[in-house]
């Protein structure tokens, strides 16, 4: 399939610009097998890089424009010039994507490096669902880096660039962790990922042979531009506020030293185990709290207001503002985390059962402490779990998108067939574009034109 995604780059490039491309870069999507919302507080993710990816075709150009086209988008040329700050197209474009990548690799460079920077001529196609939860904004931005490095013959070892990226795709808005990146740059075929970070590393987990991943698809766009945006950066700033108050719980406990992330405890001074981190976080924090009790608690508005300013959310919101859910959240970031972990385990044992029984928790938690799921993803989970599924859940940001399901390689037919004729789902999801198997891919890789 990503064959003729590469050829289709390539083919459209000739004709959009009159000459041959002189490379083409391919990254994979992911899905999330478990571990949600625990990669930007410092725990692991268990992803999959995926057989749906962004393919790029390209050709270096002399001054420092970048020219693209997007099959899937318009077919229209798009372009800016490579600059230290590069403005942004308006919200939620695609270019802003590219953007990303290209200004992620320029802040790195020195800069004598960044004023040789010259651009490139580009045309994109893709068949990763957008906005699925699926990633193909990470691996659209890891393919434009991968694009201006080749340009310029630089190398970069795959961790620092996945580092790079994760910080470069702040970019466009989110506030996101590093998993996405990591697996589209790390992902193996046969294996999905278990990923750590600070310092990021990435341990390939063969999958069972026996078992197939197949996704179905909400058809519900959580849409990063918008009110799904706002939600994934409150999230986060509800876990940044829960870390503080949880530094205070240990304060009164003796502790001299500060951790910033949930996953700091692992590591020294604290040395904490992943079910005392799960202990504390259970303890330590009240579900819920009122603005006014979250400047009390942590004894300076600014430092609140700081944090919120931090994670794009504006000013002071009062008592008449969003509650903030700090226990309810780190209950779920620390109970996740040692559900990834236990994850690895089983399938290193093959005992996919008990795998599936994670994932339903791992949806549960998703749903009612993390609060990102949706009915249309909560009934894709039911539906099937009825239709023969070993387990299933919501994979990505949430607020939408696609859910992921583990089936035995022997019942795909039976189960994608059982899905797409259940009367309850209405025939916009049922359709066959909405509910497919996928494969554990291999990382983003750049390819000769033939
Ligand atoms: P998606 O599903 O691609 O929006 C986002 C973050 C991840 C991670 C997951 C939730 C970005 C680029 N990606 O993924 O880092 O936090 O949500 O587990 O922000």
């Amino acid at each position: 399939m990503s064959e003729s995604l590469l050829e289709r780059a390539a083919d459209e490039f000739r004709r959009q610009y009159g000459l041959p491309a002189a490379f083409c870069v391919r990254a994979p999507g992911r899905v999330n097998l478990l571990g949600e919302h625990t990669d930007y507080n410092g725990l692991p993710v268990l992803p999959m890089a995926i057989d749906r990816c962004i393919a790029i075709a390209a050709r270096p150009r002399d001054g420092r424009r970048v020219r693209a086209v997007a099959l899937d988008w318009g077919h229209e040329i798009e372009s800016f010039e490579l600059a230290p700050a590069i403005p942004k197209h308006p919200q939620g474009h695609w270019m802003n994507y590219i953007k990303a990548g290209m200004q992620g690799i320029l802040a790195k460079l020195c800069p004598d490096e960044r004023e040789g920077m010259t651009g490139c001529d580009m045309v994109i196609a893709g068949n990763i669902p957008a906005e699925a939860g699926l990633s193909s904004s990470s691996a659209l931005v890891v393919a434009s880096a991968m694009t201006l490095l080749h340009v310029h013959h630089r190398t970069v070892g795959r961790l620092t660039l996945a580092e790079w990226m994760a910080e470069a795709e702040w970019y466009v808005g989110t506030r996101g962790g590093g998993m996405d990146q990591a697996v589209c740059l790390l992902g193996q075929p046969d294996h999905a990922l278990q990923i750590d970070f600070f310092p990021l590393r990435a341990q390939p987990v063969s999958w069972p042979k026996e078992y197939a991943v197949v996704l179905c698809d909400s058809g519900v766009r959580a849409k990063k531009s918008e009110s799904a945006l706002r939600a994934y950066n409150f999230r986060s700033a509800e876990c940044r506020l829960a870390a503080r108050l949880l530094n205070q719980a240990l304060a009164r406990n003796g502790w001299e030293s500060q951790f910033q992330r949930l996953g700091d405890l692992l590591r020294p001074p604290f040395h904490f185990s992943y079910t005392e981190i799960r202990d504390l976080a259970e303890s330590a924090l009240r579900d819920t709290y009122r603005y006014s009790e979250l400047v009390q608690a942590l004894g300076e508005e600014s430092r609140v207001i700081e944090i919120l300013r931090d994670c794009s959310i504006p000013g002071d919101p009062g008592d008449s503002g969003p509650r903030f859910h700090c226990g309810k959240r780190y209950r779920h970031v620390a109970r996740e985390a040692l559900r990834v972990v236990k994850s690895r385990e089983l399938l290193d044992r093959g005992e996919m059962e008990a795998f599936g029984e994670l994932m339903l928790e791992g949806h549960a938690s998703a749903r009612d402490d993390f609060e990102i799921s949706c009915p249309p993803l909560d009934q894709l989970v039911r539906i099937a779990m009825e239709s023969g599924a070993v387990g299933a859940r919501l994979t990505g940001a949430g607020f939408g998108g696609c859910t992921v399901n583990v089936v035995r390689r022997d019942q795909v037919k039976e189960f994608l067939a059982a899905v797409r004729s259940h009367p309850g789902l209405p025939p916009s999801i049922t359709h066959p574009g909405m509910i497919f198997p996928v494969n554990a891919a291999p990382a983003a890789a750049y390819y000769p034109i033939s």
